[in-house]
């Protein structure tokens, strides 16, 4: 999954892409690379963000996600949003996945629209909202509650009507969570795969790989992530949510030939072109 943010603001693709040619263009890059999946954001979610207006995420999203259902008729779109009406008119625009960073709580008609639509949904843990979740983050057994929390999510999923295999979780790596937080989550992935459902993963140049870097910035930070990704693949990850999509595939090409028997991204492009719905 390649990340398209077109916003001034998020903390690495900030304002690259935020001008609509731009955004175009770096689809079809994406895409040549070898993304299978592009995930489209109209607000930034990094640590102290605040939310942005609806109509302007709708502004920056709804027409990149049109023009690139109309010239790359093979690509899957996900809409990066956790605003039912952005989702809704995403999806109607061309978009087949919903990446909601709330696991779908912060928008109580998220579920209902994803439903409708017969959208595939990533469900992410946060803990508290992006403004505050690195405050003080706090858990007595971090991986137990994020899976509780995750099996929640995908229960509560199931039960608004979205099939159980539309559901992808993924343990929000950054988001409420400290650097042992995340490394403790990356390392029992195992532990969330128990849980029945594909798991991605979002690493890519995070603060955390700065961090035990010695204090890389974001631009520094691609062999970290190359690590993460490689180790995630072996962990059990299905899909891995990056910036850097070339250098990634090649990544988990590699690991996947050398800890399963088939090619798993192949599988799941198949069945979201299955479940997609327009
Ligand atoms: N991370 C970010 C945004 N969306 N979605 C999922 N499912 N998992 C993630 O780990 C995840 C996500 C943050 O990265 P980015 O979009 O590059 O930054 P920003 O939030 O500043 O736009």
């Amino acid at each position: 999954m390649g990340v398209l943010n077109t916003t001034p603001d998020s903390f690495y693709d900030g304002g690259r892409y935020a001008a609509f040619e731009r955004a175009l263009a770096r689809a079809e890059q994406m895409l040549a690379e070898g993304a299978d999946i592009l995930d489209i954001g109209g607000e930034s979610t990094r640590p102290g963000a605040e939310p942005v207006p609806e109509d302007e995420e709708l502004r920056r999203t709804v027409p990149v996600i049109e023009a690139i259902a109309a010239r790359y008729p093979q690509a899957i779109i996900s809409i990066d949003t956790t605003k039912s009406r952005v989702a809704e008119l995403a999806l109607h625009a061309g978009a087949c996945i919903v990446n909601d960073i709330s696991g779908m709580t912060f928008d109580p008609r998220m579920a209902e629209v994803a439903a409708q639509a017969g959208a595939l949904v990533v469900l992410m843990h946060i803990q508290g909202t992006p403004r505050t979740m690195q405050l003080s983050p706090h858990y007595t057994d971090v991986v137990a509650e994020v899976r509780d929390a995750l099996r929640a999510h995908a229960q509560r999923a199931e039960q608004a009507g979205i099939p159980r295999e539309n559901i992808w979780l993924d343990p929000g790596i950054g988001f409420g969570k400290t650097v042992q937080h995340n490394l403790q989550l990356l390392r029992h992935l195992p532990t969330l795969k128990s849980l029945g459902y594909p798991i991605l993963i979002g690493t890519s140049r995070k603060s955390f790989i700065g961090h035990l870097l010695g204090g890389l910035p974001p631009e520094e930070r691609l062999e970290g992530t190359l690590a993460t990704l490689a180790l995630a693949v072996a962990w059990g990850a299905d899909i891995v949510r990056v910036h850097d999509v070339q250098a990634a595939v090649r990544t988990v090409r590699i690991a996947d030939a050398l800890v399963r028997e088939e090619t798993l991204t192949t599988v799941h492009t198949a069945q979201v072109r299955k479940n997609e719905s327009n």
